[in-house]
């Protein structure tokens, strides 16, 4: 075998380094989908999601982004108010890390709502005098795309029970309201992420303590 200039060994590390670029950017490509995820819902292509807190649309979440895109308000001519209602379930092993708003949510006049409830409907009526009932809600607007939405829903307010972020495993149910007269659009992520695993705590926990040990012998 030839092993000088061009030889096998050469030839090798030629066809490896393309070989090695092209797994490189496979796995470039591969994350870059993890962290793009995934569309649970668009009113545009799967239809209008349900008008019914007792029976929402079901959806599916898988960790990792996932969008959910639509249309409320009242329009001009109707008489009818078009809220979104939909359940999704966060399962275990996961938690409900997010809701980042993304364009091209619009609100109407004062903002639109959203409000989530534990379980599988929202049984809290539309008109109800208070938020008991609801694990919490806000307004939004335009001025959130870009923002998280959940810090602002945990907080306890007008009757909301408030909860601690991120959520656990479970049924969760979403309703979203314009509260002005004409349609706005929204574009939510709702994240979910996976519970870190017992092994990659315990591969952080002993490089904490690796750190810390290197820290006391240089101290
Ligand atoms: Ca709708």
């Amino acid at each position: 075998m030839n092993d000088g200039p061009d030889g096998p060994r050469e030839m090798q590390v030629k066809l490896d380094a393309p070989l090695r670029h092209l797994a490189r950017s496979a796995c470039v490509a591969l994350l870059a989908v993890q962290v793009a995820g995934a569309w649970a819902w668009d009113e545009a292509i799967d239809g209008d999601l349900s008008n019914s807190g007792l029976a929402p649309t079901s959806l599916v979440f898988a960790n990792g982004a996932n969008f959910v895109a639509g249309t409320i308000g009242r329009p001009m001519t109707g008489a009818e108010v078009d809220r979104d209602y939909f359940t999704f379930t966060v399962p275990v092993g996961s938690l409900f890390t997010a809701i980042n708003v993304l364009a091209p949510t619009a609100a109407l006049g004062g903002g639109s709502f959203i409000a989530l409830q534990s379980g599988p409907q929202v049984t809290v009526p539309f008109d109800t005098p208070s938020a008991a009932g609801l694990l919490g809600w806000t307004l939004y607007s335009a001025d959130d795309i870009g923002g998280n939405l959940l810090p602002l829903m945990a907080v306890a307010s007008f009757g909301s029970s408030g909860f601690e972020v991120p959520l656990g495993a479970g049924s969760y149910a979403v309703w979203i309201q314009e509260t002005a007269t004409g349609t706005a659009s929204y574009n939510f992520d709702f994240t979910l992420t996976a519970v870190p695993e017992p092994a990659t705590a315990l591969l952080w926990a002993g490089g904490l303590l690796a750190l810390a040990a290197l820290r006391r012998r240089s101290a």
